[in-house]
């Protein structure tokens, strides 16, 4: 399906207001929203969560339905305002949802996605939301009739989802993202390990970040026990970090962050500047983008993790953008108390052929707590 046609059927009952966090099965569309729509038609929110609470404001002031985008994995942080908010019971709130639906049962996917692949059609009956799928085999006529059936249950002030499988879209033309900074990414991570003591662990953040890691680490020490990949749970790897901080005073906590991740729950920053000891450092990658799913851009406007680290409380705060600034603050923050925020601002883009780990999630957690332990 044309993400036009898809697009046109939507403004077509009423809806002119795309609100979501990007997704790659959603990525067509993404593309045609960054093209075609201005920053009052098309918002980026920083978790799905506050997409259905912006959706529910612009309802309450204008009587304007919108449309809430998002993967099959944010369905959790909407989850909240879905329940408590917009449901009949509550506020009664129309929306169209449109999800991209990873992890679908028979079909192989990451093992992030498996178990809320399985929940995903359950979890929207159990939230009384009607939904169809779309594929690439819906016909023209199919997605019309599935757009009338959303637009009846929208006048009933219900909500509608349309589920959204892999393949299903295709654009005309893509949306390139740039941003103008130098630094690989994948080139960061490696110094970022290579200054690492032997004792330190490292905790990765959703997406390439973690996949780059667990390459870079095999790369240099043959193994990745030091590693925790936050494979799922986009936005948490910070306070999985200070957990394993917490309860590790004597070695030093990494947390490798994306912007996006970041912002997803920026908030875990307050709770790091008041309850991190010495041994925490944070360091965010920011490419301005969602890459790890297509590189749309995070749209937040200006905005600068160092400012917004110090104004939280942490102890030291760097934003870096080359090289050799990137090898002084890693050098300088070996002799500081954390907690540390470093942001590196790093180039879009990652190798063609960049792997996935190789084991189970279960089979990486029992290696990362084999090294905690000192087993290895
Ligand atoms: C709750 C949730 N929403 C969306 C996703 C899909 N997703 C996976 S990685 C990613 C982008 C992460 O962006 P960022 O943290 O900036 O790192 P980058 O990919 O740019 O390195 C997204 C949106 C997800 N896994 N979980």
């Amino acid at each position: 399906m044309n993400t036009t046609d898809v697009i046109q059927a939507i403004k077509n009952i009423g809806i002119n207001r795309f609100i979501g966090v990007p997704d790659s099965v959603l990525k067509p569309l993404c593309d045609d929203w960054n093209r075609n729509e201005s920053d009052d038609t098309h918002i980026v929110t920083v978790n799905e969560g506050a997409a259905v609470a912006l959706a529910a404001g612009y309802y309450l002031g204008s009587e304007e339905i919108s449309c809430v985008y998002m993967q099959n994995s944010g369905m959790g942080n909407a989850l909240n305002p879905i329940a408590s908010l917009i449901h009949q019971r509550v506020y009664d709130i129309p929306m169209l949802f449109l999800i991209g639906y990873r992890g679908e049962p028979g079909i192989k996917d990451e093992p992030q996605h498996v178990f809320q692949g399985e929940i995903t059609l359950p979890l929207l009956d159990l939230l009384e939301i009607e939904y169809a799928l779309l594929d690439e085999h819906t016909s023209a006529k199919q997605w019309q009739d599935m757009v009338k059936r959303a637009s009846i249950s929208l006048q009933a002030h219900r909500q509608f989802a349309i589920v959204i499988r892999k393949g299903a879209l295709s654009s005309d033309e893509s949306y390139h993202f740039e941003n103008g900074f130098d630094l690989k990414r994948e080139q960061v991570i490696e110094s970022i390990l290579k200054q690492t003591q032997e004792n330190d662990v490292i905790i990765t953040t959703t997406g390439k970040i973690s996949r780059e890691a667990y390459e870079v680490s095999e790369r240099l020490y043959g193994n990745h026990d030091r590693l925790f990949l936050t494979v799922g749970s986009m936005g948490h790897a910070s306070m999985i970090a200070l957990g394993v901080a917490q309860s590790n005073p004597q070695r030093k906590v990494y947390c490798i962050d994306g912007d996006g991740a970041a912002l997803m729950h920026m908030g875990s920053m307050n709770t790091i500047a008041y309850h991190a000891g010495t041994n925490f450092v944070h360091i965010i990658l920011n490419n301005q983008a969602h890459e790890s799913v297509g590189g749309m851009p995070t749209l937040c406007g200006a905005r600068d993790f160092a400012q917004s680290a110090k104004v939280f409380g942490y102890n030291h705060t760097y934003s870096v953008k080359d090289h050799d600034a990137l090898g002084d603050v890693l050098h300088q923050i070996q002799a500081q108390d954390g907690p540390i925020l470093v942001e590196v601002k790093v180039a879009l883009g990652s190798r063609a052929d960049l792997g996935r780990p190789k084991e189970s999630a279960c089979a990486n957690k029992e290696s990362f707590m084999h090294y905690m332990k000192g087993d290895k």
